[in-house]
C-alpha cells in the first residue's frame, strides 16, 4: 500500500476515534453568595456556548404547584420547549397569568387540580402571577440549552455530564440588581468549582411566608 494512502488511512481512523468518543463530562460544581456572604438560593445557573449544544431534553415533568396561597417552587429553570403543569393544590380559587413576552398565558379561575400544561417555546424569563392574590408570584426561567440548574438552600448547583469545553456562564436571580446575569466564560475542562456573589434586592432574600390563616378567598 503505498505510503501515502496508509497516513490518509491512519488519519481517517483518528478522526472516527474522536468524534465517536464523547469528550470527557465532569460535574461542575457553583456556590452562589449575596453581597454578605450568606448562601443565595435560587440562583438560576445555564451555560450556553458558540457551538452547537444537544437538544435539550423536554420531556422531564415540571409543576408550579398554588399551595398555602404561594406558588411552589418559587423560581423554577426549564429547557426551551418543555413543559409545565400549574396544579392548584389549596382548594380555593387562583387564576394564574403571565404577561412576560416569552410566553403570555392565563389559566382561567379555577379551585380544581388542572391537567393543562403550558409549553415554553421561546428563551426568556417568565413571571408568573395570580389575579387573585397580589402576592403570589413565581418564576420561570427557559433556557436554550441542556446545561441548568438552581442554587440550593446552600447555594449550590451542580451541573452533571458537562462535555469538555468552553462555555459561557450565566448566573442570574429574580431580585439581581441591574436586571442583567452575571457572565463568565468557563473552560469545563479546568474547572469544577466556582464561584459567584450576586447583588440581590433586599426583598428577595426573604421568602414569601404560606397564607394559612383563615381567609374567604
Ligand atoms: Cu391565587
Amino acid at each position: 500500500m503505498p505510503r501515502r494512502s496508509r497516513t490518509l488511512i491512519l488519519a481517517w481512523l483518528g478522526l472516527c476515534l474522536a468524534l465517536n468518543q464523547p469528550l470527557a463530562a465532569g460535574s461542575l460544581t457553583i456556590q452562589v453568595y449575596d453581597t454578605n456572604h450568606n448562601s443565595l438560593t435560587d440562583a438560576v445557573i445555564y451555560l450556553l456556548a458558540d457551538r452547537e449544544l444537544p437538544a435539550p431534553k423536554t420531556d422531564s415533568r415540571y409543576e408550579v404547584e398554588q399551595k398555602d396561597k404561594t406558588f411552589q417552587p418559587f423560581v423554577t429553570v426549564i429547557p426551551v420547549g418543555a413543559s409545565v403543569m400549574f396544579p392548584n393544590r389549596d382548594g380555593i380559587g387562583h387564576h394564574v397569568y403571565s404577561f412576560s413576552p416569552p410566553r403570555k398565558f392565563e389559566l382561567p379561575l379555577s379551585e380544581h387540580e388542572s391537567t393543562d400544561t403550558i409549553t415554553f417555546d421561546q428563551p426568556g424569563l417568565v413571571t408568573v402571577g395570580c389575579n387573585i392574590h397580589d402576592w403570589m408570584a413565581a418564576y420561570i426561567y427557559v433556557v436554550a440549552t441542556p446545561y441548568h440548574a438552581k442554587s440550593d438552600a446552600n447555594g449550590q448547583a451542580v451541573i452533571e455530564d458537562l462535555p469538555a469545553g468552553i462555555y459561557d456562564l450565566h448566573v442570574t436571580h429574580p431580585g439581581i440588581k441591574g436586571a442583567a446575569d452575571q457572565t463568565r466564560r468557563v473552560d469545563a475542562a479546568t474547572e469544577n468549582r466556582l464561584e459567584f456573589i450576586l447583588e440581590v434586592k433586599p426583598e428577595y432574600l426573604w421568602r414569601p411566608e404560606p397564607h394559612d390563616e383563615e381567609e374567604p378567598y
